[in-house]
C-alpha cells in the first residue's frame, strides 16, 4: 500500500485512479454472447454453460427438490444468522416507503403521485470465488416489498450442475420461486431479451464481473434498466488517532479481499498513525484465506496522509468512495461534510461488514466514483413513481389561459387547441 504524504489537489486524479476496465476487449467477447442468446434462446444457454460452467444441464431451473436439500445442507446457526440479517434489512426497507402526493395545485387541479412496482425484475447473484447470498437478501428484500410482479434470479452453476445451497435457501426464504442456473454475459442477456425459460425483465440488478458488467451496460440499449454502473468494491476509512489501528486495518482487508481489483484507502492526519495501520494489515493479512487476492487488491490501495482536516474531507468527497467510513474525533462535522460516499459507516465500533450482511442497509452500492450521481439501491430502485391529474372545468378556466400564451409561444397550435376547444365548450355550453 502506497503512502502518499499530503497530496497536493492538482495530483489526486493521478495519485487516487482507480483500476481500469478494458472495456474494448471485455465488450468483444460479450456482444457474440447476446447476439447467440438473442437468437437461440434456451439452446444457448445450454451451450454456455458447458463452455463456461462446465457441465451440461438437464434444466435450467433449480427443481423444487433442489430446494430441498439446500435447506438441509445449511446449518442451523447460519440460517438463524439469515433469519436475522433478513429481519434487519426488511425492517430498514420497509421503512423506506414514501406515502402517495395527493396537491390540489390550485382549486380544481389536482396532482397526484405514486409508486408503483416495476413489474419484471431479474436479479443476478454471482457464483465464482465467494457465494454471495448475501445479496440475495439486498436484491430481494425490496424487491419484494416493492410489490414486483416477476422476480427472476441468475446465478451461475458449478460443475455439479447446482447453485450453492445458501443462495438457493436464502432465495426460497424470501419468496423467489424462479432461479435460472446461469451466469455471466449470457444470463444478463437471457434477462434481456427473454428466452424460453427465462423472462424478459425490465429492470435488472446486481454485480458481477467485468463481463457481467459490459453486458448490463449494453442491455440498456435495449430497454432494460439497469442498478447501476458497476466496478470493483472499495472502501476508504478516514481516522485518526482516535481510531484503533487493528480496526482500521481488518476494514481495509475486508474490501481487499472482495477481488484484485478492488481499491481501498486510508486517509489520515500523521503518518505515525498509517503506519500503525500497515504494520497491522501486514499482520492480519498473513491469517487470510484470500490472502493472494487481497495482496493484489493493496497494489491498487494508498494510504493518505493529509494533515488538514478540511482538505481531507474534500479529497474524500473528490473520491466519492462506495464506502466511507470515518473514525475520528468531532465524528459528526465530519460526517455532515460528506457530499458523495455510497453509504456512511460511522465510528469505531462500526465496521463495514455490518452493512454488508446485516444492520439494515442496502449493500448494492454506486463504485467507481459513481457516488456522485448515483445512490445505492433501496426500495425506490424498485418502483417507478407515475404522476397523475385531474382537472375539473373551473380548473381549466383557471389554468387555460397560462397553458395558451405559452403553447403559443413554443409554436405549438395543437397543444394549444387542445385547451382552447374545451374553453370554448365550456363557454358556448353555459349559455
Ligand atoms: N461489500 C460488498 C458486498 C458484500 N460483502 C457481500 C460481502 N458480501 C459490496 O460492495
Ligand atoms: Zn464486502
Amino acid at each position: 500500500m502506497k503512502i502518499l504524504d499530503n497530496p497536493s489537489k492538482g495530483t489526486w486524479k493521478k495519485q487516487l485512479a482507480r483500476p481500469v476496465f478494458k472495456t474494448k476487449q471485455i465488450n468483444k467477447i460479450v456482444k457474440p454472447i447476446l447476439r447467440k442468446v438473442k437468437r437461440n434462446g434456451d439452446k444457448a444457454l445450454y451451450k454456455f454453460a458447458q463452455e463456461y460452467d462446465h457441465v451440461e444441464l438437464d434444466s435450467l431451473f433449480v427443481s423444487d427438490l433442489e430446494k430441498a436439500n439446500a435447506a438441509a445442507a445449511i446449518s442451523s446457526e447460519l440460517k438463524e444468522a439469515i433469519h436475522t440479517a433478513k429481519a434487519n434489512i426488511e425492517r430498514f426497507h420497509r421503512a423506506q416507503f414514501t406515502p402517495e402526493i395527493v396537491e390540489e395545485v390550485i382549486p380544481g387541479v389536482i396532482c397526484r403521485r405514486k409508486s408503483v412496482a416495476i413489474q419484471h425484475v431479474g436479479l443476478y447473484i454471482p457464483g465464482g470465488t465467494a457465494p454471495l447470498f448475501s445479496t440475495v437478501l439486498m436484491l430481494g428484500i425490496p424487491a419484494v416489498l416493492a410489490g414486483c410482479k416477476e422476480i427472476v434470479l441468475c446465478s451461475p452453476p458449478n460443475k455439479e450442475g447446482e447453485i450453492h445451497p445458501a443462495i438457493l435457501y436464502t432465495a426460497s426464504l424470501i419468496g423467489i420461486t424462479k432461479i435460472i442456473k446461469s451466469g455471466g454475459a449470457q444470463a444478463i442477456a437471457a434477462l434481456t431479451f427473454g428466452t424460453e425459460s427465462v423472462p424478459k425483465v425490465d429492470k435488472i440488478f446486481g454485480p458481477g464481473n467485468q463481463f457481467v458488467t459490459a453486458a448490463k451496460q449494453i442491455a440498456t440499449k435495449y430497454g432494460v434498466a439497469i442498478d447501476m454502473p458497476a466496478g470493483p468494491s472499495e472502501v476508504l476509512v478516514y481516522a485518526d488517532s482516535t481510531a484503533t489501528p487493528a480496526f482500521v486495518a481488518a476494514d481495509l482487508l475486508s474490501q481487499a479481499e472482495h477481488g484484485v481489483d478492488s481499491q481501498v484507502i486510508l486517509v489520515t492526519d500523521t503518518k505515525k498513525f498509517a503506519k500503525k495501520v500497515l504494520k497491522e494489515i501486514e499482520s492480519q493479512l498473513s491469517e487470510l484465506a484470500r490472502k493472494d487476492i487481497a495482496e493484489k487488491a493493496l497494489e491498487n490501495s494508498r494510504a493518505v496522509i493529509m494533515e488538514n482536516r478540511d482538505e481531507a474531507l474534500e479529497l474524500i468527497n473528490y473520491y466519492s468512495p462506495e464506502h466511507l467510513i470515518i473514525s475520528v474525533e468531532h465524528e459528526d462535522k465530519a460526517v455532515e461534510a460528506i457530499v458523495n460516499a455510497g453509504s456512511v459507516f460511522i465510528g469505531n465500533f462500526t465496521p463495514e461488514s455490518a452493512g454488508d450482511y446485516a444492520s439494515g442497509t442496502n449493500h448494492t452500492l454506486p463504485t467507481y466514483g459513481y457516488a456522485r450521481n448515483y445512490s445505492g439501491v433501496s426500495l425506490d430502485s424498485f418502483v417507478k413513481k407515475i404522476t397523475y391529474q385531474k382537472i375539473s372545468p373551473e380548473g381549466l378556466k383557471q389554468l387555460g389561459p397560462t397553458i395558451e400564451i405559452m403553447a403559443e409561444n413554443e409554436l405549438l397550435d395543437a397543444h394549444k387547441n387542445a385547451v382552447s376547444i374545451r374553453l370554448e365548450y365550456l363557454k358556448t355550453s353555459k349559455k
